[in-house]
């Protein structure tokens, strides 16, 4: 099973094009959406060719293959004109590792959920792959407004693999799970 994370869109019609060539290059089974997807959010200027019905639209397009948490600027509305379920985690078990997904504002390297091996999250829009207290945790980064020099990025999981890539599909980090 390959799993391509993104976080952190924020209604860059632009990169959630960019998603489209990403899912095609990279050809996962899934696409795990870290939260944060329409809305800039007051915190944030205007992304990339900011349009959030053509990012609903985009994403719509791939809801049997979606999986979804939910982020600090995802809204009521948000839910509503989009065709996935929008969940506060999820936990999946890959290569017999505990990974729980989450945006990242709840739960994050400062407050790890309990009985997990592998925490995967957005949020803070800087992406990177570290261990605490024996838990991998790994930040997919953002793919429309990455900050403090990290790069437009997105996360590859394919068994034991985890890749950190930029837009472009060059490796940022990676890391192999001892399995
Ligand atoms: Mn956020």
């Amino acid at each position: 099973m390959k799993y391509l994370v993104v976080s952190d869109i924020h209604g860059s019609s632009y990169y959630a094009n960019k998603i489209k060539e990403i899912y095609k290059n990279e050809g996962p089974d899934k696409i795990i959406l870290l939260g944060d997807l329409y809305y800039h959010g007051p915190r944030n200027p205007l992304t990339k060719e900011y349009n959030p019905m053509e990012v609903a639209k985009i994403l719509n397009s791939f809801k049997d293959v979606i999986l979804c948490t939910k982020g600090n600027c995802d809204a009521e509305v948000d839910e509503m004109i989009s065709d996935f379920e929008f969940k506060d985690k999820i936990e999946l078990t890959i290569s017999g590792k505990r990974f729980c997904f989450t945006h990242g504002h709840k739960y994050n390297m400062d407050n790890i959920p309990e009985n997990i091996d592998v925490l995967v999250y957005g949020h803070f829009h800087t992406g990177f792959i570290k261990e605490k207290d024996g838990v991998i945790c790994v930040n997919s980064g953002s793919i429309s407004l990455p900050k403090d020099n990290t790069k437009n990025s997105y996360l590859i999981i394919e068994n034991e693999k985890l890749l950190l890539k930029d837009v472009e599909g060059n490796l940022i980090d990676s890391l192999t799970l001892e399995v």
